[in-house]
């Protein structure tokens, strides 16, 4: 029989997922689950025949540049792939995996819980009640915004972007987006959606706003200063995304100045650093990049990974293939 491929994998995976892997590869396992230096990420390169990174891995074109000839295939356990230089990899015949499908209904859940902890200032309460500051009800303490009837905007209306306008819409929120090209007609018809080409001219209408699209050359910073001066000072934004898709240092500074009514953020522009001004601010509900974290998501999402290496070691084109041409 054929030797198995040796598949070295970064970090800690769901037992269910390791042991699988174990019986079908030559697997070498993080057991430690510390994330790999780039020293280390090179020495697996250089030695792997598949790697299993995560969102925590680097893999620019200097540790690409390192890669042994046996390396063949990156399958990512993440949808994300903004921490792969896809250009390079495709150069070097390297194919790339992802685990697409899997997160959306718990990342659309994270967000719709963001919008909620946000507009209704759960942080601040929840860090009242721990402080033992509660000093009993008052009929004009902790308002928040009422979510029926106001308007959300969606940045990204792709899988997660789609799942999230089903959630809002339960909550009486008007479905509003920005995407590259418009969605499905009968998309559009079932969430009763409307489409804006000039994401300039949504921001400024808008109560909501969530980012829901993937971070590329094209979206770093497409909310910049200068359109997040659009929004109106009442609006709130989410980010369940990426940092990067938000110029960071020019939102803390409109949540500052009063000038944006809050933010719910999941990630980070330099993760897993967090802008100490932002934790100053009470209208900020700030979590650790766990919008697809739930046991059940981490077990389908090394299915998607185990299912990618088997196809791919099998002699056929796996299904998540990630094209550097897609962004
Ligand atoms: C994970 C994510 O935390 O899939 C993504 O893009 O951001 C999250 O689901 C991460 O990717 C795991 O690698």
């Amino acid at each position: 029989s054929k030797k198995k491929p040796l598949v070295i994998v970064t970090r800690k995976l769901p037992d269910a997922i390791e042991t699988r892997l174990m019986e079908l590869f030559d697997t070498r396992l993080n057991a430690d689950d510390k994330p790999l230096t780039s020293a280390q990420l090179v020495e697996a390169v250089k030695a792997a025949d598949v790697l299993v990174p995560t969102v925590t891995d680097r893999i620019d074109s200097r540790v690409l540049s390192q890669a042994g000839p046996r390396l063949k295939l990156i399958a990512s356990f993440g949808t994300g792939v903004d921490h792969i230089d896809l250009d390079t990899a495709r150069q070097r015949g390297i194919t790339v995996t992802n685990t697409p499908g899997v997160l959306t209904e718990d990342t659309a859940d994270m967000t719709m819980a963001l919008v909620l902890a946000t507009a209704r200032r759960m942080g601040e309460g929840e860090r009242m009640v721990r402080a033992n500051q509660w000093t009993g009800w008052s009929p004009t303490a902790m308002l928040g915004a009422r979510l029926l009837g106001k308007r959300m905007g969606i940045v990204g209306m792709g899988r997660i972007g789609q799942a999230l306008a089903r959630r809002a819409r339960g909550f009486g929120l008007a479905i509003h987006y920005h995407n590259r090209k418009r969605v499905h007609g009968d998309i559009e018809r079932e969430l009763e959606a409307t489409y804006w080409e000039s994401l300039d001219q949504m921001l400024a209408r808008m109560d909501i706003v969530s980012v829901n699209c993937p971070h590329t050359p094209a979206t770093f910073h497409l909310l910049s200063a200068r359109r997040l001066k659009l929004m109106k000072a009442t609006a709130i934004i989410v980010n369940t995304a990426r940092g990067e898709v938000i110029d960071e240092n020019a939102l803390v500074r409109m949540l500052k100045a009063d000038e944006l009514a809050g933010a719910g953020l999941d990630v980070y522009e330099h993760e897993p650093q967090v802008n100490p001004k932002l934790l100053e601010l009470d209208r900020v509900v700030l979590l650790p990049h766990m919008g697809s974290a739930t046991l059940e998501g981490r077990i389908d999402m090394g299915e998607k990974v185990l299912i990618n290496i088997k196809t791919f070691a099998d002699g056929h084109k796996p299904p998540d293939r990630v094209l550097a041409t897609m962004f």
